[in-house]
């Protein structure tokens, strides 16, 4: 099975299918994106989003269904729990990241914020920090009221949940969030940074990253 997946750096969703790949060992092309808005790429991903992953010649889009395809394609080592209510919950962690937080702090949203609501600076940082303030707050309650303390967020191996932490915790430290409120997941995140699946998947390991 041939796989290229279309993505950039720093592009997080894109990174959390990076994470997913490299977890489940398969080897994939990297496909660096160089414009959103050529029709070359639209015809990838009409939404002109990223990531895009080809499965020989065959395109699927959004971020959290490439990684549950990816889990079919290649069942191990999973990316969640054994137990279907961890396993469950593995999910609806990742989901308060992918459906509820990424989607109202992602740039086009800030951009369109300041430049046709007409966001101040100030309003556009006071945006960002409300709403991750809110998801990782919940997360990090989520987490708390486990019976078992796991070195990972469901259990003793990373997977989805982590894949979608990691790059939003990045995202986060990149915004200037102050993230001492949030231990577990600082401990999670930083559990999850000495491993090479995420090593490799960091912007600063990509091949088109420019440098520092
Ligand atoms: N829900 C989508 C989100 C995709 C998304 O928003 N990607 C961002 C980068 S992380 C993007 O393509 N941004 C380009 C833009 O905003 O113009 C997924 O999970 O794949």
């Amino acid at each position: 099975m041939k796989l290229r997946l279309h993505t950039r750096f720093q592009n997080s969703a894109g990174q959390r299918v990076r994470i997913v790949l490299n977890l489940k060992g398969v080897n994939y092309e990297y496909a660096a994106i160089s414009s959103l808005t050529d029709d070359s790429y639209q015809t990838l991903n009409p939404q002109g989003l990223m990531p895009t992953l080809e499965v020989d010649g065959r395109l699927v889009t959004q971020s959290m269904a490439i990684m549950e395809l990816l889990e079919e394609l290649y069942p191990e080592p999973s990316i969640f729990p054994d137990d279907p209510i961890l396993k469950a919950q593995a999910r609806a962690f990742g989901q308060v990241i992918a459906s509820d937080l990424h989607p109202v702090v992602v740039t086009r949203v800030r951009r369109y914020l300041g430049d046709v609501v007409g966001a101040s600076e100030e309003q556009d940082t006071a945006w960002n920090g409300h709403w991750i303030d809110q998801a990782f707050s919940s997360l990090e309650a989520l987490l708390a009221r486990q019976s078992e303390a796991f070195r990972y967020c469901f259990g003793d191996r990373p997977g989805l949940a982590e894949a979608c932490l990691v790059p939003q915790m990045a995202n986060a430290r990149r915004t200037n969030c102050d993230l001492s409120g949030y231990p577990r997941l600082v401990a999670i995140d930083g559990a999850c940074q000495e491993l090479d699946a995420f090593k490799a998947a960091a912007p600063n390991a990509q091949p088109d990253y420019p440098g520092e």
